[in-house]
């Protein structure tokens, strides 16, 4: 549902090869993982490489983290709840280069 997929949390980015120095990326800086926050806009400008990570912050029980694949993320679907990230902090290596996606399942 399109009314649906612009309130979702929703991130794609593309990880590069890798450098030295590896860097923790806050998804969505100090907003953290939430709803009505434009992550393109948070992603565009930034070079994600191997090695880098990605730290979602979140109040536990109102958000979560799935990793996708295109398909998932374009058709929004949401994969089973066990395969969810829901720590609050979760942290998510950057182990391959490629395009990325992750969605939330939760509000
Ligand atoms: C989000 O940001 C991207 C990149 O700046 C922009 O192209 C897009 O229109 C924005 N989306 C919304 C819903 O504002
Ligand atoms: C995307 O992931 C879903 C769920 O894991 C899977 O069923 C589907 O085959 C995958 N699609 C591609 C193109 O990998
Ligand atoms: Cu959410």
């Amino acid at each position: 549902m399109a009314s649906q997929f612009a309130i979702l949390a929703i991130v794609a980015l593309v990880a590069l090869p890798s450098v030295a120095l590896a860097t923790q990326w806050t998804v969505g800086d100090d907003n953290g993982w939430t709803i009505y926050y434009n992550y393109t806009d948070w992603a565009k400008d930034k070079v994600f490489r191997v090695g880098d990570s990605l730290l979602f912050n979140y109040q536990v029980g109102n958000h979560n983290v799935f990793k996708v694949n295109m398909t998932d993320f374009q058709a929004c679907n949401i994969p089973p709840a066990y395969e969810a990230l829901a720590t609050g902090h979760d942290v998510i290596p950057l182990t391959a280069p490629g395009v990325k996606w992750y969605i939330c399942g939760i509000g």
